[in-house]
């Protein structure tokens, strides 16, 4: 019911402005909603190639880059200063880990996936991690797997 109601607001609003890509806003925070610390909110970002996602730095110090060899071939890294907003485009379909350098031990990473398949989807899930970092990733893996599967 909500992915209907969701269509068909994307859908009338492409009607409208047909050129225009969409932009998420991600922030960088001590405390997430449900208590963890140490968070990317959202923490998993499903978006279309040509859609950008604006790294918001809330709380300090937190920064984001991507998690080496967790995107697509082919796509550019990128890396967020300390304390940086940044605005990334994805063009290339895929998933792309996303950490925070001070606090990637303590599983402040996030995950964009672009597109409607994703061709590097194993090879991101092998990339090994530090501390709480692989479990996060393991959820959000998993989250995002759960809504594809349909
Ligand atoms: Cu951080």
């Amino acid at each position: 019911m909500l992915k209907r109601a969701l269509f068909g607001a994307v859908l009338s609003a492409a009607v409208a402005v047909p050129a225009l890509a969409d932009e998420v806003e991600v922030k960088m925070l001590n405390k997430g909603a449900n208590g963890d610390a140490m968070v990317f909110e959202p923490a998993l970002i499903k978006i279309k190639p040509g859609d950008s996602v604006r790294f918001v730095p809330t709380d300090k110090p937190h920064n984001a880059q991507v998690v080496p060899k967790m995107l697509p071939e082919g796509a550019e890294a990128f890396e967020g200063g300390m304390n940086e907003e940044i605005t990334v485009t994805f063009d290339q379909e895929g998933v792309y880990g996303v950490k925070c350098l001070p606090h990637y031990g303590m599983g402040m990473v996030a995950l964009v996936a672009v597109g409607e398949s994703y061709p590097n989807l194993e090879d991101a899930k092998a990339v090994r991690h530090m501390g709480r970092g692989k479990q996060r990733f393991e959820a959000l893996f998993e989250e995002l797997e759960a809504g594809t599967s349909s």
